[in-house]
């Protein structure tokens, strides 16, 4: 059975689900790793009163047995401290929709003039459940030598130049956990809590760049045989369904458009004594294909980039007309973040993550994750003797 998950809740309801199918039995539960990736999902400079009433953590509900899994439908529950939906007073009704949010679509797509019927799904708050089965697929990723580390790249004008690779990048996630802004470049993440905080004072609000880069994932996983298993867009579909995503590059991305060949496509090499590397000794002295060719690992880290616009609840309002009246009005103003660019760049880490689970499950299926770990080594054996007799 393929890998996937639904997540159900609102963002002022009871809880939300995350129901994860498809994950083979024998797993052993890293429960310290995803409460830990939900609580930096909270985190971040630039973030509303909102992270100071929850603490998000995952109980898992089904699927689980003894701290391991047992192949069964995985259902795990993040409560909501700030449940108050069923509330009239607490959660009035929202007639001035927020241009950029799902407000003014989602109230005439239900055919009604309250927006929390829309905003209450729409909310970022469901980022949670995303998060929760995207670090439990990557507990899996990481009991096959896969790894993913995400990072702030940019906030408006405020960029860093980092280039993680194979040998950079544990450092780099130490030096992003000491940030405010998740940025692994000391300067550029002061620099971009200077900037959130200008934001801020302007009653305004940030968007930026976000990037995720995986690392260890054999070669083959995503096909090009049809396009919809081509993991490029894979990974850009999930990436373009996170709230508030506007944009996503794999590689050089868009930046290919200006570029000749030559200065486009990694030149391929061999390097023998590399032969046992997921690379199986191929060697690329750049990345511009950000790790997927064909839509097909290729052995190289695979590296998503992915643009965030701004929160589009600004305290000092924007021009929008009332629901019931249609008179001209400022937008609806409650309580939100300036920015939550460093909690996108977590989300980003564990959408890509999951993706490429579900990739790396189809290569390598088994209804337990022994007969996962057997068939990704016989695999990697049968790609380091080639060529194969008759192939
Ligand atoms: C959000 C509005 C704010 C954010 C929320 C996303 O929630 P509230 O209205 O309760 O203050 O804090 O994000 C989260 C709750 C979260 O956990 O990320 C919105 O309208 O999208």
């Amino acid at each position: 059975m393929a890998l996937s998950y639904r997540t159900a809740g609102e963002s002022h309801g009871p809880a939300l689900i995350a129901l994860v199918e498809g994950m083979p039995a024998g797993l052993e539960i890293d429960a310290v790793f995803i409460d830990t990736e939900l609580r930096r999902r909270q985190g971040g400079y630039g973030r509303g009163g909102r992270q100071r009433i929850e603490s998000d953590t995952a109980t898992f509900l089904s699927g689980v047995r003894r701290g391991q899994t047992i192949g069964s439908p995985i259902a795990m529950q993040i409560t909501n401290r700030d449940s108050r939906l069923d509330d009239l007073e607490k959660t009035p009704p929202v007639h001035r929709p927020r241009p950029g949010h799902a407000d003014l679509a989602g109230s005439v797509k239900w055919l009604t003039v309250d927006c929390r019927e829309t905003l209450e799904r729409a909310s970022a708050r469901e980022t949670a459940a995303r998060v929760a089965a995207g670090a439990l697929a990557r507990v899996l990723l990481a009991s096959v030598g896969i790894e993913v580390f995400g990072f702030v790249r940019a906030t408006l004008d405020v960029r860093t130049d980092v280039a993680p690779d194979t040998e950079s990048w544990r450092e780099l996630r130490t030096k992003r956990d000491t940030s405010e802004v998740y940025c692994p470049d000391v300067s550029a993440s002061a620099a971009m809590v200077e900037r959130i905080h200008r934001v801020k004072t302007e009653k305004d609000t940030a968007g930026g760049l976000v990037e995720a880069h995986v690392f260890g994932c054999p070669m083959g996983l995503g096909s090009c045989m049809r396009w919809e298993d081509r993991l490029d867009a894979r990974l850009a579909g999930a990436t373009m369904g996170i709230q508030a995503f506007k944009s996503v590059e794999i590689g050089l991305g868009r930046e290919c458009a200006f570029r000749q060949g030559s200065q486009v496509h990694d030149p391929i090499g061999f390097d023998p004594g590399q032969r046992e590397a997921r690379s199986l000794g191929f060697v690329r002295p750049t990345n511009n294909a950000g790790g997927l060719e064909g839509g097909m690992t290729n052995g190289m880290p695979v590296v998503v980039t992915a643009a965030m616009k701004p929160i589009s609840t600004l305290g000092r309002g924007l021009p929008s007309v009332d629901l019931t009246t249609k008179e001209a009005v400022g937008s609806q103003y409650e309580r939100s973040d300036v920015s939550a660019i460093a909690a996108a760049s977590v989300v980003l880490e564990n959408v890509v993550g999951f993706e490429i689970a579900r990739a790396f499950l189809e290569k390598f299926p088994g209804d337990t994750m022994l007969e996962c770990h057997a068939a990704l080594e016989a695999y990697l054996d049968m790609a380091r003797r080639l060529p194969l007799p008759g192939r």
